[in-house]
């Protein structure tokens, strides 16, 4: 038997997904009574499809209205071949596009591009359209009302398979099972069930799992593909999975379920090298809604050099390296691009030239992905010494003792949250201070000049955004901090005279001319 594969639907509100998922497969998608009554899809479907060849899909039915495209991101993560619907009397429309932007962020390539509606319009614009969207596509024209095409789409869904490797064929080991939750409901006499197309590994009966970001162990009492319960289930296809040990309100969509022993993490931050469409690049410090797994949330990015960026999120997401991302605008709502996590727990930093030729190794495969901060593990950090000159800072050079150099990484990790008690000031935190590695802030606190330039850019970014000034609060709540290191930082840039108090705010010196 073939090794399993999903498809997933895309294409403009009404042009036909729903209908040709049934005409395919004989399954109604839009399950929901409110879909029913509005003839739209609002939530992900789900079928099973049968090809000539006797292999059998998973399908995930995406919803096409523009106010849903954070569903269709949501099912289309971790499929494997797209269906693209484009209604014969309607041509290409604005959704149709945004699913191929997403589709390409998500390297989702291969797939059939299907002409619909052909008993309403003649397909021949909508052909060529097709052909011009999607070059390496096929596309069939179809009818999902009189079957017309149906069967020279299933062969072409049949040969775009053929093309694809599914995520359920490596070799051994098998490695640790990562599901993306989409859906969580409970069944009378079973308890918790929760969905999800199973991107790695395989999940059976008597395994212990985690829950990802809570880090619940949970255990495996049934699995099912396709209604059908199984021992055990690979890759490569949706499953469903009753847990026990968890009730169905402690766990939700964008929830990850990972084998026990598995390195990946809950992460705030992700090192990434992304892609935007022609004129869409974001700002350096552009806050963005990232869409990982069936998990979203909203972030900064930050330029790291070349089409590397650090993406430091609100919420944390559950990445792996070799991840893909879509990068969304938030006002109005647009996809811009998306790419790839190079490293999925990296350490808060700035650009550097040494930060871009480890991600650039990272990214070309050369060093180990990073395995998570459990191990303590970061990218290659530089090794070679760097003097202040090389750094940009000038001034004198000044040997580190081994330890002042693991201090200083201390001050780096910490971005924002100092830990370092500096309450004494001892001989290394002076040395780092006279390297210009370390500033010192307040008595009490030291900052890592990286990480202070860093938190300079939010500030003046936030005066910006406010008229040209900040208050405490804002600031606090900006870098997620506490009011003490707010307070000290404000202090700190009044008396470098990039702000100058007013009251209770703090107003950019240059905005005063
Ligand atoms: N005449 C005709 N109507 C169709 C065809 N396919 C879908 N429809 C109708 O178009 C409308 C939208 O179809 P639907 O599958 O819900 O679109 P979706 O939003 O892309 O899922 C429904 O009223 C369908 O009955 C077709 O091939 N011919
Ligand atoms: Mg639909």
């Amino acid at each position: 038997m073939s090794a399993p594969l999903t498809l997933g639907t895309a294409g403009h509100i009404d042009h036909g997904k729903t209908a040709l998922i049934r005409a395919l497969t004989g399954v109604d998608t839009d399950r929901l009574p409110q879909e029913r009554a509005r003839g739209i899809s609002i939530e992900l479907g789900y079928a099973s499809l049968s090809l000539p060849s006797g292999r059998r899909l998973s399908v995930v039915d995406v919803p096409g209205h523009e106010r849903f495209v954070r569903t269709m991101v949501a099912g289309a993560t971790g499929i494997d071949l797209f269906l693209m619907t484009i209604a014969a009397d309607d041509g290409v429309m604005p959704q149709t596009r945004e699913h191929a932007a997403v589709l390409e962020a998500l390297r989702v390539r291969t797939g059939v591009v299907a002409v619909t509606k052909i008993d309403l319009a003649d397909p021949e614009v909508a052909l060529i359209e097709a052909s011009e969207l999607f070059p390496g596509s096929e596309a069939v024209a179809v009818c999902a009302r009189t079957g017309e095409g149906i069967d020279g789409l299933r062969a072409a869904l049949d040969r775009a398979c053929a093309a694809v490797e599914s995520r359920g064929d490596h070799g051994p080991p098998t490695p640790p099972a990562r599901l993306h939750i989409d859906r969580v409901f409970t069944i009378r006499g079973a308890g918790t069930v929760v969905t999800g197309t199973l991107w790695a590994g395989a999940i059976g009966r008597g395994d212990q799992l985690e829950v990802l970001p809570q880090g619940r162990r949970v255990r495996v009492r049934g699995v099912q593909v396709h209604d059908q319960q199984v021992d055990r289930a690979p890759a490569g296809q949706r499953v469903a999975v009753n847990l026990t040990g968890l009730a169905v309100a402690e766990i939700g969509r964008g929830d990850v379920l990972v084998g026990v022993g598995s390195e990946v993490r809950p992460s705030y931050r992700v090192d990434t090298e992304l892609e935007f469409a022609a004129n869409a690049e974001p700002e350096h410090g552009s806050r963005v809604q990232i869409h990982h797994g069936t998990r979203e949330a909203p972030a900064r990015l930050a330029w790291l050099g070349g089409r590397f960026w650090q993406v430091r999120l609100e919420q944390p997401i559950v990445p792996a390296a070799g991840d893909r991302l879509v990068v969304r605008q938030i006002a109005p709502p647009d996809t811009l691009g998306g790419g790839v996590v190079v490293d999925p727990q990296p350490r808060r930093h700035g650009p550097s030239r040494d930060v871009l030729v480890a991600l650039e190794r990272l990214a070309r495969g050369e060093a180990p992905p990073v395995s998570g901060r459990e191990t303590g593990s970061h990218p290659p950090t530089p090794t070679a010494p760097r003097t202040p000159s090389e750094a940009g800072m000038g001034g004198v050079q000044v040997k580190l003792s081994s330890s002042a150099i693991a201090l200083e990484q201390q001050l780096r990790d910490a971005g924002v949250e100092p830990p370092v008690d500096s309450e004494v000031d001892d001989a290394d935190l002076a040395a780092l201070r006279e390297a210009g590695r370390a500033v010192r802030v307040s008595k009490v606190l030291h900052y890592h000049v990286d990480a202070l330039a860093e938190i300079r850019a939010r500030l003046v970014e936030l005066a910006e955004r406010n008229g040209g000034a900040v208050t405490l609060a804002q600031l606090r709540d900006e870098l997620g901090t506490s009011r003490k290191f707010a307070q000290a930082l404000l202090e700190h840039f009044d008396s470098e005279k990039v702000t100058i108090r007013r009251g209770d705010e703090h107003v950019l010196r240059r905005r005063l001319g």
